[in-house]
């Protein structure tokens, strides 16, 4: 086998192989030698597939060691992952996979892939021995996440290591991580969040992690020592916290991210556990950048001061951020951006440099901590028939923080309940948090002289006649 790559995954492979990695969700710890393995031989079976560094794989799975193993298997062979969301449906994937082309798709719904090859998950028994490769180079491209662009058509966010290595060193002293932790790591491995943060901080720093399919407000086992979660789970979790507050108090710390979290939650929290949760925010184009500490004062409302190494400034009420785990420039659509990136989000300085985050200049809807971008849900409902128009927006929602609504303004002559049926038969095309959770007939919509539909305003509307 060649030596050992320097930097981010020299790190990973220089972790002494008898400490605990992860435990998969059937209940069975794997130690990082383990993970090493397994990675060589999920390498050797994407090679025998024709997969060649450089090449993308795309990941459509739910939480699972077979996930894990792909994972692995691309670093090991300098393959760049393309994790997509599990619950897309094909018309949410095609735009993604036009644009990212990958060699083949690991996925258990192959019909949503047309020709693309598909396999339900690497078979490592039968390539056991047979690593012979220059196995664990050192690329710097190691993914494509995709996030939902401001024309509602998704863009690749290339991900390197030295944006992850930097971002993720920066997190782990501000947070005083250490190799002794223990995450508990229910996040989708498909978002940012939960990959980068969650799957990659993890064995980056030697620690190790308890992996779920899913969340649900369960207890924690007794390792478990951190959580990183959304709003929602903490609002999902508090009944069981004022029930049987032990297994809370007794971690070391709870993060929240991807959405804002309410300062009633966090009080609520605090109350029933001792512990005051830690927000930051960040954006897959960016990764984290502004952070409560974890030594100091966290201040509820706020997501904290710049997080080291990063430049934070506000530009006409926008966020605007540059540093070395800003991205490069979006994938296929050139030409490379430099210098400071627009966030698309308000916000403001606190007395004491937190940053609050005070809305959003970009039309974005985040349903439990998933981005949902309004032009992609009209663009579905679009040709329903018997639409004259239609607009969607955000609604409050004490679970999800947010919901998607849907207004429309039929055709004269067209039959309400008719279109409400091509509603939704329409919806199925759509993952679960994207489909609208109210659907509301109005006689016009909201627009500005240009004709342009006024978004908060049809929020307001909605809002005021529940
Ligand atoms: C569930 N559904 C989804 C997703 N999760 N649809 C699209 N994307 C998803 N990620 C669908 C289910 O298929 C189901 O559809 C419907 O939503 C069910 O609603 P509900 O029961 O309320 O949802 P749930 O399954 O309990 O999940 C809600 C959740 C979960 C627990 C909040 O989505 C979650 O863990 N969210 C975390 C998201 C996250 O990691 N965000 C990070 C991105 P059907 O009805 O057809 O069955 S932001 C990011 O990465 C940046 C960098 C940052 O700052 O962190
Ligand atoms: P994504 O593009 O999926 O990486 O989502 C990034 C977006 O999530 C940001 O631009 C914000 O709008 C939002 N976000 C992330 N963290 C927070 C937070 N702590 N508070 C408010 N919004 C957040």
């Amino acid at each position: 086998m060649s030596p050992p790559p320097p930097g981010f995954l020299a790190r990973f492979l220089g972790h002494d192989r008898s400490r605990r990695a992860l435990r998969d969700p059937e209940g069975v710890w794997l130690t990082y030698g383990d993970l090493r393995e397994r990675g060589e031989r999920a390498a050797a079976w994407l090679s025998a597939e024709g997969v060649r560094p450089g090449h993308v794989v795309a990941i459509h799975l739910e939480n699972s060691l077979a996930l894990v193993d792909v994972h692995l298997g691309c670093l090991a062979l300098g393959a760049v992952r393309l994790p997509l969301n599990a619950h897309y449906r094909e018309a949410e994937l095609a735009p993604i996979l036009e644009d990212a082309a990958p060699q083949l798709v690991l996925t258990r719904s192959p019909e949503r892939f047309g020709a693309l090859r598909c396999f339900p998950a690497p078979v490592l028994d039968q390539t056991a021995g047979t690593v012979g490769l220059s196995v664990w180079p050192q690329h710097e491209l190691t993914a494509l996440l995709f996030t939902s662009g401001t024309t509602g058509r998704p863009k690749g966010v290339p991900q390197t290591f030295s944006m992850w290595e930097s971002n993720l060193d920066a997190l782990s002293s501000l947070w005083g991580l250490s190799d002794d932790d223990c995450l508990w790591l229910a996040l989708p491995l498909f978002h940012t969040h939960g990959l980068v943060l969650g799957l990659h901080g993890t064995l980056l720093r030697g620690a190790c992690a308890v992996l779920m399919p899913r969340f649900d407000p369960v207890e924690l086992p007794v390792e478990v020592t951190h959580v990183y979660g959304v709003p929602t789970w903490y609002r999902r979790w508090l009944p069981l916290m004022r029930e049987k507050p032990e297994g809370f108090r007794r971690l070391t710390l709870l993060v929240s991210g991807s959405d804002g979290l309410d300062a009633a939650t966090s009080d609520a929290v605090f109350e029933a556990t001792g512990h005051r949760i830690l927000e930051r925010y960040g954006m897959t184009e960016t990764l984290m950048i502004c952070s409560n500490p974890g030594a100091g004062e966290r201040r509820a409302g706020t997501v904290g001061p710049p997080v080291p190494g990063v430049d934070v400034r506000i530009v006409d009420g926008e966020v605007q951020v540059r540093g070395p785990s800003v991205f490069t420039g979006y994938w296929s659509l050139g030409p490379e951006r430099s210098g400071w990136f627009p966030t698309g989000d308000a916000g403001e300085w606190d007395a004491a440099g937190y940053l609050r985050i005070v809305g959003r200049k970009k039309e974005l809807i985040i349903v439990g901590g998933v981005n949902v971008s309004p032009l992609e849900v009209e663009a579905a409902f679009a040709d329903v028939e018997g639409v004259h128009e239609l607009g969607v927006c955000g609604l409050p929602d004490p679970d999800l923080t947010e919901v998607v609504a849907l207004a429309i303004v039929p055709a004269s002559g067209a039959v309400e309940v008719e279109i409400l049926a091509g509603i939704a038969a329409r919806s199925t095309l759509l993952s679960g948090l994207k489909r609208p959770r109210r659907v509301v007939i109005l006689t016009s919509l909201p627009r500005n002289a240009l004709g342009k539909l006024q978004r908060s305003a049809l929020r307001k509307q909605l809002e005021e006649s529940p």
